[in-house]
């Protein structure tokens, strides 16, 4: 695998899902794979659990870490090519790339939608660059439009709980004070459309996720309704990702507290997991009693992230042999 962003990257879904509990079952099973081997980890913007999930999967492989914070100590960068460069960005992107990917052998990335234009964010305009320019292995850690580590451990922890052979899975739009990214949605669509589960998205007008990542979901515009007989709910908010009114793109359309996840809505699943990527703001996304609750699936979650990125990088590692 040279890069990983996409569902399609892992191949067979069910043996990816097998790796994973190998993997679970014996983290350090393949601790020679990355002797002398270095990972890099470059973010753009903040992080609890990608940061310490992906330090802890290379550990688990044997390997060398390097973290960078772009912000916080580096020199800020320029991206964009032609810039007379006399602000506050000392280093060009072209430059900074393949110097970093000197010193490594992998490289993970992290970089958020800018909400500048649509068209640099769905394009990847950075982490393109970074496949581009580095001439080495580059995983998303959340780029502009995916988050498909995150996706990932999601499938692992459906998998791991479910009851049925084939559960329903709802993603909920759910408020926020903030313009938040598409990027865990799509990865979410994305991933819940190549597994076998029945998958339902809800979400207010104006909030359609790009086809691309939405493909043949089912939509269902009442949330109660989509809640209806639910075996999984995945709460996140997401800014609009502008499909059907492109000058919309990165607004917050809504900030309807009615959509946030209360047990008025979970009483009408099939006593349903909570599910969220984290980091959370409560009595916005969802109540208190509904995250404590002995359904909540949010910490083995999270910690599924250990777990997803570790599958990963031995397969990326596998691949520079
Ligand atoms: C980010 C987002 O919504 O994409 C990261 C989630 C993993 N969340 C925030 O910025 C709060
Ligand atoms: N879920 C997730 O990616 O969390 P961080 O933003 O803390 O890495």
């Amino acid at each position: 695998m040279k890069v990983f962003r996409s569902v399609k990257d892992l191949g067979d879904l069910n043996l990816a899902l097998q790796e994973a509990m190998e993997i679970k079952a014996d983290r350090f099973k393949y601790q020679e794979l990355g002797k002398n081997k270095t990972a890099l980890l470059i973010f753009f913007n903040n992080s609890l659990r990608t940061r310490l999930s992906t330090q802890k999967a290379a550990m688990n492989l044997g390997m060398n870490v390097i973290v960078l914070d772009i912000n916080q100590g580096a020199w800020k960068l320029e991206t964009e090519r032609g810039v007379v460069m006399d602000g506050d960005k000392s280093e060009h992107l072209l430059e900074a790339i393949p110097v970093m990917a000197s010193y490594c052998d992998l490289i993970g990335v992290r970089s958020f939608a800018r909400f500048e234009s649509r068209e640099d964010d769905y394009n990847e305009k950075i982490l393109e660059q970074f496949i581009q320019y580095s001439g080495k292995p580059v995983f998303f850690m959340e780029s502009a439009t995916v988050h498909p580590l995150q996706s990932f451990a999601d499938l692992i922890t459906i998998e791991e709980y479910k009851e049925s052979k084939r559960p329903k899975v709802v993603l909920t739009w759910a408020p926020h004070p903030k313009a938040l990214p598409q990027a865990v949605p799509n990865s979410f669509a994305e991933w819940m459309n190549a597994a076998d589960v029945d998958f339902v998205i809800t979400h207010p007008e104006g909030y359609e996720l790009d086809p691309q990542f939405a493909g043949d979901a089912k939509v269902e515009y009442d949330q109660m309704k989509a809640f209806e007989g639910a075996d999984f709910v995945y709460a996140k908010n997401w800014s609009c990702p502008g499909v059907t009114r492109p000058e919309d793109y990165g607004k917050v359309l809504s900030q309807d507290m009615s959509w946030t996840v209360s047990e008025r809505q979970m009483a009408v699943t099939n006593n349903a997991h909570f599910m969220h990527c984290l980091p959370v703001r409560r009595n916005m996304i969802v109540t208190d009693d509904v995250i404590e609750s002995p359904r909540s699936l949010v910490i083995p979650e999270a910690a599924n992230r250990e777990i997803s990125a570790t599958v990963v990088l031995k397969r990326m590692l596998e691949a520079l042999k």
